[in-house]
């Protein structure tokens, strides 16, 4: 395989993953409610969605983070928003999930975490104005 192309699908992969995960958001009937924007991240392979994503939001508007912890084989996981002061309650077992809730109020660069797995499970959070 020569280097263009594992360029181009190292590429993709990252592309894709953002796609799936980044953005669902809700419809909701009140005008004045902005819609959640949210996130699913599984942690698998000592990773989140497999390449640890950017994941952009808006400030202002609701947010809704969950993670599952996919991993086969016991290995526990949490995440944390570094700088946000937000962290899942626990470390998540396999098959666990939680939920994190809040409204980005600043835009800015947040990094995020799994603190059980310092420098695998790394990624950043932006938040637009
Ligand atoms: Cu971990």
């Amino acid at each position: 395989m020569s280097g263009k192309t594992i360029l181009w699908v190292s590429c993709g992969a990252a592309t894709l993953g953002a796609l799936a995960f980044v953005f669902g958001q809700r419809i909701v009937s009140g005008k004045s409610e902005p819609p959640a924007q949210r996130i699913l991240l599984r942690a698998e392979a000592g990773k989140f969605n497999g390449s640890n994503p950017t994941l952009e939001v808006r400030r202002g508007v609701p947010v809704e983070i969950t993670v599952r912890n996919d991993e086969p084989g016991g290995i526990p996981h949490d995440f944390a928003l570094v700088g946000l002061d937000l962290k899942t309650p626990k470390a998540l077992q396999p098959g666990e999930p939680a939920t994190l809730r809040f409204t980005p109020s600043r835009p800015g660069e947040f990094a995020y975490t799994c603190t059980l797995h310092p420098g695998l499970m790394d990624g950043r959070l932006v938040v637009r104005p």
